[in-house]
């Protein structure tokens, strides 16, 4: 679908016996390639190649979809509801350049092409990524929220400071129609300079805020005619949740736990709950532990997609790029150092250690996967070093500054060093991924498959389900991937692009996209 001036759309079809398309839905028939591989007595590898057959069946019809904000006033906030309403008026505005366009640049669905195949000269056939599979368009997307600063939208986007004026000045209206609902606040979560803008809170206890939310789902459904309703979390970061036997390690505990308004439960597990209970997704984008033990196994009974941790903006994304060249190219990261100063209401959260402390984990824990695979350049269980500085600096604003150095061993004992000076534009990094994390979500909605339980099954005679709750096909966007249990985390930036935009080509029966280019090997 077209998404507005700023997106070219192209539509495709599949020309294969192995894809069905009918007036609701792409069914696809995949056969996944693994290569099993197991040791030798003698202590060789043997690699045994084999095919699991499966079937996608990708609904088409996308319907009317709502997206909520919890902390609807923040910079993020403020900026993705802006951008959108920007994109979907076409409202251009004049900087010292010249005249801006709208766009959405940054984020990967929107603003990045996949190669769909080669044409007969053998050169690549690149289509925007959204086409791939039906996508929601970001410009339909019905908006609301949460804040516990009661400000409304207009005014809420001139205090973050993002936009230049005359940007402000032309959308100010429009936002200013929007106000955040009243929001649950428990001042122990998130830092305590955070108490002054928290003028629009619930009273009540846990069990009552739980059903103030879940109606808050409810009546923004209805009374907007959605389909469907995703929630994600802006909101500020919050401490880490202790998980305690009995308090939020099972689903049962953690609504036991909500009913006794017990001290240990955040509001973004409140809102996780809520959300899954009324059959919401809900995707974390800040680093805290919302998804406890109990929330998970709730999205698990109820089937309801969850995902989390944390939007993985400038820094992050470097890093996870550039550990992975390095690792891969044979080059030992010994340290990796990274400092960042920001001004904004972000950083002055951050600028408290219990928040600090969340942020520190989820950016720490972004290499780990390169590291483990390379068992040549690191023995087991060590790591580099990994130094997470974060400081606030009001006047730097939005415009955060990331210093990174990294130190890495090299050929004969030499040693190289890279350093790199980012200037992030945070809120501007960010506010895209929400779009990526809802449009991503809201495919998964609508996508069934089956595979074969044995190797003599018949796969037309299995069930139907859906993708695992927790949608690690989200990874790309995130710091600290949240995975279904047991799975392993991948931290490397391509093979979670990769892993994105192949399962989304299965959905459609084509092959995992690679680069041998064996079409140009020929004489
Ligand atoms: P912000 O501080 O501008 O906005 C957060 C909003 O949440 C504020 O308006 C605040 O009043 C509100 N809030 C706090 N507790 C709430 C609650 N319980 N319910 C409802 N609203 C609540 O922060 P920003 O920059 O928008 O970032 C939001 C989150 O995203 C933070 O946790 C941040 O660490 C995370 N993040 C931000 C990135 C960025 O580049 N901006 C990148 C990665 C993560
Ligand atoms: C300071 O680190 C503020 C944070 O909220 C970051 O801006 C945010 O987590 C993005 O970090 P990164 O490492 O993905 O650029």
């Amino acid at each position: 679908s077209s998404v507005g001036n700023a997106v070219p759309s192209v539509s495709i079809k599949v020309n294969s016996p192995n894809v069905r398309y009918s007036d609701s839905a792409i069914e696809s028939d995949y056969y996944y390639d693994k290569t099993i591989v197991s040791l030798d007595r003698d202590g060789s590898y043997t690699a045994k190649p084999t095919k699991v057959h499966y079937q996608f069946r990708t609904k088409t019809n996308i319907g009317k979809v709502g997206l909520m904000l919890v902390g609807w006033g923040g910079n993020n906030g403020t900026t993705i509801t802006a951008s959108v309403l920007a994109n979907k008026h076409h409202i251009t505005w004049n900087t010292r350049k010249g005249v801006q366009e709208p766009n959405y640049y940054g984020s990967v669905m929107l603003s990045s092409t996949v190669k769909l195949g080669v044409d007969e000269n053998g050169d690549g056939v690149f289509i925007p990524f959204k086409d791939l599979v039906p996508i929601a368009n970001p410009n339909d997307v019905v908006f609301g929220g949460w804040d516990i600063s009661g400000m409304k939208l207009g005014d809420a986007m001139n205090r973050a400071q993002v936009f230049p004026y005359d940007f402000q000045r032309q959308v100010y209206d429009q936002m200013q129609e929007y106000q955040p609902l009243p929001s649950i606040y428990y001042p122990d979560f998130i830092a305590a300079n955070q108490g002054e803008r928290a003028d629009n809170v619930l009273s009540g206890t846990k069990q009552e805020h739980l059903e103030k939310i879940r109606k808050d789902i409810r009546d923004f459904k209805s009374s907007n005619g959605l389909d469907k309703v995703i929630v994600l979390w802006t909101a500020n970061t919050e401490r880490f949740s202790s998980i305690i036997e009995g308090v939020n390690d099972t689903a049962d505990n953690l609504l036991k736990s909500i009913s006794e308004s017990h001290d240990e439960v955040s509001p973004s597990t409140i809102f996780a709950v809520a959300s899954i209970l009324e059959g919401s997704p809900f995707i974390n984008g800040s680093p805290q532990n919302t998804l406890v033990p109990g929330v998970i196994e709730l999205a698990e009974s109820k089937r309801c997609f969850i995902g989390g941790d944390d939007f993985k903006t400038g820094q992050t994304k470097i890093k996870s790029v550039l550990t992975e060249f390095l690792v891969n190219a044979g080059i030992k990261p010994v340290a990796i150092t990274s400092y960042n100063h920001l001004g904004n209401n972000d950083g002055y959260n951050l600028s408290a250690p219990a928040q600090f402390r969340s942020k520190e984990i989820s950016k720490s824990s972004v290499v780990d996967d390169m590291v483990d695979a390379n068992h040549i350049l690191y023995k087991k269980g060590e790591h580099p070093d990994h130094t997470i500085v974060i400081k606030y600096v009001p006047s730097v604003g939005d415009s955060k500054r990331a210093l990174d150095e990294y130190v890495s061993e090299i050929f004969m004992g030499g040693l190289n060093t890279i350093s790199i000076y980012n200037t992030c534009e945070d809120s501007l990094l960010a506010s895209p991924l929400i779009l990526d994390l809802f449009m991503v979500a809201d495919l998964m909605t609508r996508v069934e498959f089956r595979t074969v339980s044995n190797e003599s099954s018949d796969i037309n005679n299995e069930k139907w389900e859906p993708f695992h709750s927790v949608l690690s096909i989200l990874s790309y966007m995130l710091k600290a991937p949240v995975v279904p249990p047991n799975a392993p985390v991948v931290n490397a930036l391509a093979k979670q692009r990769a892993a994105m935009e192949n399962i989304m080509r299965a959905f459609i029966g084509l092959p995992p996209s690679n680069d041998m280019m064996l079409e140009h090997s020929a004489y």
